[in-house]
């Protein structure tokens, strides 16, 4: 393998509009933080960039939301994101910001240079726009029920409850969600990328692989596949919106550009920002080809990595395109979609407050389950198993014991090497063992974006360790050969550095802890080969990780339980309003055709049941001037006897029906609710019977 001058190593910018969740770290910024960390263990030259990406309607609609201005919003969570992914040991060299100048003149530079280049089209259009508010509609400004599931609050880019995608002008009856009215349509001038002119370019690029030095992941290529054969259209990149990039150019007042063109740039200008801060040149990494560009995203933003971006890269001329984008699917939890708006997730911070201490675990748990192939699940019984099975029964139970022997044994400290322990075949086998597991298994599962088989192979180095140490049992050998034991600990206590070095990745905070232990601060990737001097003093022993106890975990499943059992209430309820609202209206009628109709109070004097129909009672009614037998579907609803006195509202002039051989002349009104109940439309009991209801 050619290994690049330098890597410049990208994770999606998340929006500034909310919290991150768990799914979000284990899509794009876990397996990102493992891989640099790997690389730079091995002394390469690599830089790891992202920042909050703090335009597009997202921000403004969450202002509104929270009663507050778009600025208070990116201000607030941009520092709860950056916190938060500190707190995880994420690794960023820098966390930038959309927001920042240096950020809206270089995407500004990018569209005039390719504006220039005559690269968009311009193209007037009618958008929606609100009347009352004086503005275009941004798609997620516009509301209305989805044309495929009926659900009356889709919105203009989305249905949320059945996942189409959508445009604003699916919508059925749309609503501006400024001023809850129905918006107009007004014509509008937008630049747009001609995707179309660039179809064949990319057809060779990804699905050819043309000029590409890797292999792209199956689910990524598969995507693309699907957006290209179906052919690409032309994109509108420009918005009438007032909070984002300015559009430069004359006459495009109100203008700005559209979210997707400046966030990917948002990874140029925080390299260039990370120059300024650091004095070392940014270009090498974006513009030499000896660099190599590696996006880390979730698959929601394989069409702007895969195909929007390098459009524009390629245009400018200057840039490299990605090498790699090992987009990951999604991460579900206990059975449902993360979704932080549907409050459905483990919020980063908040576990971060929850758990102190334990940083590293849910890094093991997102990477054991990282959704690499396919969609993956979190659940808090496989966190618990896997910190108490996996963590603390191997890692932390492996560490411990070599602490605790070496203590007793060598009064903590590093034992002597025993040069005739090493030549025993047993121990030259465990010391090819552990190369093959590194060398081939380990190092390609990582340079190849599979981080859930490192993770496992590191923990087979682990298994090796551990191994060792049953197998030599010292707290026996001690008995009869103390050179020997000693010599056993001393592998043993290699193997723990071996072991710091290839956890570093998955788990800093605990490969920190080893290191100190052994007053080591780095030493690279130099496992089997580690010089710790004889006599050297250890730490004092300790436990790696703890137990999760099944309280905590019964206290989080209860938790869930709650949020599921009242958001099932609500979208019971929204259920409901959605059978009120899309009854359709029946057509206009005219007054005559009203007063054709013959309505009457009654009152039900008998009723019975009509013999192999079980929907159908027989009823006779009292209309004050004569008595009625009106046959009526309502057996499922109500038993004979529930109806005897009954006040009803009855259409009189109705042509008799027979049915089931009874003749029913007349028709009960009724009114069915949410839940399908029926009720019978009635005046007050006082009301005589026979009086005419107009
Ligand atoms: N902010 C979208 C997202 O979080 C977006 C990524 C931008 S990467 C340039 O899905
Ligand atoms: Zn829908």
């Amino acid at each position: 393998m050619q290994v690049p001058e330098r890597y410049l190593i990208t994770s999606a910018l998340p929006y500034a509009n909310g919290p991150l969740h768990v799914g979000h770290i284990a899509g794009a910024y876990l397996p990102a933080d493992i891989y640099v960390r790997y690389l730079r263990k091995q002394k390469r030259d690599v830089l790891f960039i992202c920042g909050s990406d703090e335009h597009g309607a997202a921000i403004t609609i969450q202002a509104k939301k929270e009663n507050t201005t778009p600025q208070a919003i990116i201000d607030k969570y941009h520092k709860v994101i950056e916190t938060a992914f500190k707190g995880l040991g994420i690794s960023f060299d820098i966390y930038h910001r959309t927001s920042s100048p240096i950020h809206h003149e270089t995407s500004q530079e990018f569209f005039l240079k390719l504006y220039n280049n005559q690269v968009f089209e311009e193209k007037e259009s009618e958008q929606y726009y609100d009347e009352a508010y004086n503005q275009f509609l941004a798609d997620r400004y516009i509301m209305g029920t989805c044309p495929v599931c009926a659900n009356p609050n889709a919105y203009g880019d989305q249905c949320e409850k059945c996942g189409t995608s959508l445009s604003p002008n699916d919508l059925i009856n749309p609503v501006s969600t400024l001023s809850n009215q129905p918006p107009i349509k007004k014509a509008t001038k937008h630049w747009y990328l001609p995707l179309n002119k660039f179809q064949n370019w990319l057809n060779d690029w990804i699905i050819k692989g043309e000029g590409q030095t890797e292999e792209w992941k199956k689910n990524v290529l598969g995507q693309c596949a699907s957006w290209i054969n179906n052919g690409l259209h032309p994109r509108a990149i420009t918005r009438d919106l007032d909070w984002g990039v300015k559009v430069p150019l004359a006459g495009a007042e109100g203008k700005v550009l559209y979210v997707w063109l400046d966030a990917p740039i948002g990874y140029i200008s925080a390299t260039k920002q990370w120059s300024l801060n650091t004095g070392k040149d940014w270009e090498p990494y974006w513009k030499s080809n000896t660099s190599k560009l590696v996006h880390f995203i979730g698959k929601d933003n394989i069409v702007f990595h895969c195909l929007i971006f390098p459009c524009i890269l390629k245009s400018h001329g200057e840039y490299i395109l990605p090498t790699n984008i090992p987009a990951n699917e999604f991460m579900n939890m206990e059975g449902d979609k993360m979704s932080t708006s549907r409050n459905w997730s483990v919020q980063l911070h908040t576990y971060l407050e929850e758990f102190p201490g334990k940083e590293d675990v849910m890094r093991y748990v997102l990477c054991a389950n990282m959704p690499e192939t396919k969609d993956s699940e979190f659940t808090w019984k496989d966190f618990q198993a896997r910190n108490n099975n996996e963590l603390v029964a191997i890692l932390g139970n492996y560490a411990n014991r070599v602490m605790v022997l070496t203590a007793k044994y060598n009064d903590g400290k590093v034992p002597e090497l025993n040069e005739a322990l090493l030549s025993e075949p047993y121990v030259v086998a465990y010391q090819a063992q552990i190369k093959s597991l590194i060398e081939e298994v380990y190092c390609p599962a990582i340079e190849n974006y599979r981080f859930r088989d490192a993770l496992s192979a590191m923990l087979d180095v682990v298994r090796l360790g551990n191994k060792l140490l049953t197998d030599y049992e010292p707290w026996k050998l001690i008995k009869t050969d103390e050179a020997k034991t000693l010599g056993i600990l001393r592998l043993c206590l290699e193997s723990l550095v071996d072991i710091a070095i290839v956890c570093e990745p998955f788990l800093p905070f605990s490969a920190n802890k080893i290191l100190g232990y052994f007053n080591l601060s780095d030493p690279g990737f130099n496992y089997l080969n580690i010089k710790l001097s004889t006599g050297a003093a250890l730490g004092a022993p300790f436990y790696l990780f703890e137990k999760v106890e099944d309280e905590v975990i019964a206290k989080k499943l209860a938790e869930l339980e709650e949020i599921r059992k009242s958001r099932m209430e609500k979208e019971q309820s929204i259920d409901n309003q959605q059978v009120e609202k899309v009854n359709p209206l029946k057509p206009t009628i005219a007054f005559e055709d009203f007063s054709k109709l013959d309505i009457r109070t009654g009152k039900i004097t008998s009723a019975e049941k009509i013999q192999g129909a079980d929907k159908l009672l027989k009823l006779n009614v009292d209309l004050g001037f004569e008595q009625r037998v009106i046959v009526s579907g309502i057996a499922l609803h109500f038993t004979p006897e529930q109806l005897i006195g009954q006040q009803v509202a009855v259409l009189v002039n109705l042509a008799p029906r027979k049915m089931r051989g009874v003749e029913s002349n007349g028709m009960i009104l009724m009114a069915e609710d949410a839940q399908g109940k029926l009720h019978f439309v009635q005046t007050p009991d006082s009301t005589e019977s026979g009086m005419p209801i107009s």
